[in-house]
C-alpha cells in the first residue's frame, strides 16, 4: 500500500481540520446534511475534547462531515485515504455510500467517483467491539465491556487525505533486499498496469547512483540500514504516465535459536511498549508527540520498540525507519482472553470468522509495512489464551499463513505461565512473555523476583528451545512519589523493580531481550488500581522522566 504522494502525475489535498459532528442513531440517513451539530477536530478521539461525561463515555455511532471543493479539470480520478478511525466506519461522498473501514487501526483508500463542485463528506464511526471485532469486546446489559488496559478511545485518528491519481497508477511497489557481503541485489515488483517501467536509485544526497528497467539489480558497496546508524536510500519507480518515490534500507534480518540478527549480528533487544496516547488528542496520530517518543527512545538507548497492541500510523514507521530503531509490529488482537476457564476460542466466541479477520489484517500490515526497514518481527497476538486447546488450531492456521506472506520472526506475546501450559509456544519463533513479578505477583517483594522469573525461564527455554524475550514488565510509579526504603508506587521501588528484574535476565544468556512496559503513562478506563490511567510509564503522560528513566539509561548505554 503506498502512502499518498504528490508530484507531477499525483495530488494530495490534506481534508484534516474541524469537522462538523454529532451522535447519530441507527436510524440516520447520511443523504440529509448533519443536524445539530458541533465542531470537532481531525484528527483526534473526541473523548478528552468534551465535557458531557455522558459523551466522553458514548458507545455507538458518530458521524464526522465536512464539505470540499477541488479543481476537477483533467483529473482522472480521486482516491479518499483515511488514515484510521475507531473502531469501524462507513464513508459517504453527498449522502452516498463510497467504503467501509473495517477496523480502527489501519489505512484504507476508497475510490471516490462523482465529484462535484462541491462535495459533503460524511464519515460514520463506530466504536462498539464485539466477539468479531479487533480488538475484541462485548455489549453486556447495554455497555460496553472491554478486555484490554487502555481507553477506548474513538473518533478520526489519522489524516484524511483526498488524492488523484492518473490513468495508469503504479498500485503497489515492493521492495525486497538480499544482502550479501559486498554487493546488494535489489528485487523490486510493481503493481498495476504499467509500460515501460524504470527505476532510479537516489542515495540520501538526492544523487543519483543507479538507472535501470530490471526489476532484479545489484548495488556496490552499499551503506547498510544499522540499528541507531539508518541509512535510506529513495527507489523513483517511474512509467509511462505515473511515477512514485518510495525510501528502502538495506538490511539483513535472521533468526535462530540462540536470537535475532540484524546484518548478521546478534541484537539484545532494548526498549519499550508504547501507546497512541496524549493529553487532549487521545489516540491521534501527532507529528509533535511521534518526535518527542523517538528523541526520548534515542536519549534513553533503547533500540527497539513494540507497538503495543495495534499497529501505529505510517509516519510513525517512517521515523522509526529515519531513527533506527527497530520495530515489533503488533495486530490489534489484544484481549483474547475474557473468558479465562470457559473458553475464548470457541464456536460462539473467538471462531472462524474471527480468525478470517485476523489473518486478513495481518496481510493488511504487512501490505502497508512491508517496505520499511524498521520493521523486524510481527507480533500476532497479545496474551491470548494459550493454555486452551482450541487456540492451537487456531494460531495454528494464523502463524502458517503469516509465514507464507512474510519470512520475518513471528511472536506471540505470552501471560500464561508455564505450568498452565501455552499450546502455541512451539509455533512461534521466540519465546515473548509479559511478566510482573514483584508488582501483580508478590507486590512490593522484590526478594522473591529471582527465584520466580529463574523458576519459570528456565524452564520454557528448557521445553522449547527459544531465545526469550521479556516482551513487559513494570511498576506503577506515581512521579514526585519518594521513599527510603522504597516502597511500591514510588520512583524509587520502579528504579529497583528494573534494576532486580534486569540483574536476573543478565544472567539467563537465552533472554536476548526487555521492552520495559510502558514508555510514559497513559490514558485507561477508570478502576481501583488505575488513578488516572495506566502509571507504568518511564516517563509521565507528558513526556517528562520519572527516576527509573535515568537508571535505564544507564544500563542500556553499556548493553
Ligand atoms: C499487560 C498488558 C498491558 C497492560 C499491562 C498492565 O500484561 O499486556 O496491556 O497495560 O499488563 O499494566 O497491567
Amino acid at each position: 500500500m503506498l502512502y499518498p504522494q504528490s508530484n507531477a502525475y499525483r495530488k494530495v489535498y490534506n481534508l484534516n481540520g474541524l469537522w462538523k459532528f454529532a451522535t447519530v442513531g441507527d436510524g440516520y440517513d447520511p443523504a440529509t446534511p448533519l443536524q445539530n451539530a458541533r465542531w470537532m477536530p481531525v484528527p483526534a478521539s473526541y473523548n478528552e475534547l468534551v465535557v458531557e461525561k455522558q459523551l466522553r463515555d458514548y458507545i455507538g455511532k458518530v458521524a464526522y462531515e465536512r464539505e470540499f471543493s477541488v479543481p476537477l479539470a483533467g483529473e482522472k480520478s480521486f482516491v479518499l485515504r483515511v488514515g484510521a478511525a475507531s473502531h469501524k466506519f462507513e464513508v459517504f461522498l453527498n449522502g452516498v455510500k463510497a467504503g467501509v473501514g473495517i477496523n480502527g487501526y489501519y489505512p484504507i483508500d476508497i475510490p471516490l467517483c462523482n465529484l462535484q463542485k462541491k462535495n459533503r463528506l460524511t464519515i460514520v464511526v463506530d466504536n462498539v467491539l464485539d466477539f468479531w471485532t479487533f480488538p475484541p469486546g462485548r455489549i453486556e446489559d447495554g455497555r460496553q465491556t472491554i478486555n484490554f488496559d487502555f481507553y477506548n478511545f474513538t473518533g478520526i485518528h489519522r489524516d484524511v487525505l483526498l488524492y488523484t491519481l492518473p490513468e495508469k497508477p503504479i498500485e503497489d511497489i515492493f521492495i525486497k533486499t538480499v544482502y550479501g557481503g559486498d554487493y546488494e541485489k535489489v528485487c523490486v515488483q510493481v503493481k498495476g498496469d504499467c509500460k515501460n517501467v524504470r527505476f532510479t536509485v537516489l542515495n540520501r544526497d538526492g544523487e543519483v547512483l543507479l538507472e535501470t528497467t530490471d526489476d532484479v539489480f545489484s548495488l556496490k558497496n552499499p551503506v547498510l540500514w544499522e540499528i541507531g546508524k539508518p541509512y535510506l536510500y529513495t527507489l523513483k519507480v517511474e512509467t509511462d504516465g505515473d511515477e512514485y518515490e518510495e525510501p528502502f534500507g538495506i538490511r539483513k534480518v535472521s533468526f535462530d535459536d540462540k536470537g535475532l540478527y540484524v546484518n548478521d549480528k546478534p541484537v539484545y533487544l532494548k526498549g519499550f511498549c508504547l501507546h497512541d496516547d496524549f493529553f487532549l488528542i487521545g489516540k491521534a496520530n501527532n507529528s509533535a508527540v511521534n518526535i518527542r517518543n523517538f528523541e526520548l527512545l534515542k536519549w534513553s538507548g533503547a533500540n527497539s520498540v513494540r507497538t503495543s497492541h495495534y499497529p501505529y500510523s505510517e509516519e510513525f514507521m517512517r521515523l522509526a525507519d529515519e531513527y533506527g530503531i527497530l520495530v515489533i509490529d503488533e495486530v490489534p488482537a489484544v484481549g483474547m482472553n475474557a473468558f479465562r476457564g470457559e473458553g475464548n476460542f470457541t464456536p460462539n466466541r473467538m471462531n472462524e470468522q474471527t480468525k478470517a479477520l485476523h489473518k486478513e489484517l495481518i496481510k493488511l500490515l504487512w501490505e502497508r509495512d512491508k517496505n520499511h526497514p524498521s520493521m523486524v518481527m510481527l507480533s500476532v497476538a497479545n496474551e491470548p489464551a494459550t493454555e486452551e486447546d482450541a487456540a492451537r488450531p487456531y494460531f495454528q492456521d494464523v502463524i502458517n499463513y503469516t509465514r507464507t506472506l512474510c519470512d520475518l520472526p513471528i511472536m506471540i506475546a505470552e501471560v500464561t505461565k508455564f505450568v498452565q501450559e501455552s499450546k502455541v509456544a512451539d509455533l512461534v519463533d521466540f519465546t515473548a512473555l509479559n511478566r510482573y513479578y514483584g508488582w501483580y505477583e508478590e507486590h512490593g517483594n522484590l526478594y522473591r523476583t529471582e527465584n520466580m522469573l529463574k523458576d519459570e525461564f528456565y524452564k520454557w527455554h528448557e521445553k522449547y528451545g527459544k531465545p526469550i524475550i521479556v516482551t513487559e514488565f513494570g511498576a506503577d510509579t506515581l512521579e514526585g512519589v519518594h521513599s527510603l526504603p522504597s516502597e511500591t508506587f514510588s520512583e524509587e521501588y520502579q528504579r529497583d523493580f528494573y534494576e532486580e528484574n534486569c540483574r536476573v535476565f543478565d544472567e539467563m544468556d537465552f533472554v536476548v531481550g526487555e521492552h520495559v512496559w510502558n514508555l510514559a503513562d497513559f490514558r485507561t478506563k477508570q478502576g481501583v488500581i488505575r488513578p488516572r490511567g495506566n502509571r507504568k510509564g518511564v516517563f509521565t503522560r507528558d513526556r517528562q522522566p520519572k527516576a527509573a528513566a535515568f537508571w535505564l539509561k544507564e544500563r542500556w548505554k553499556n548493553k
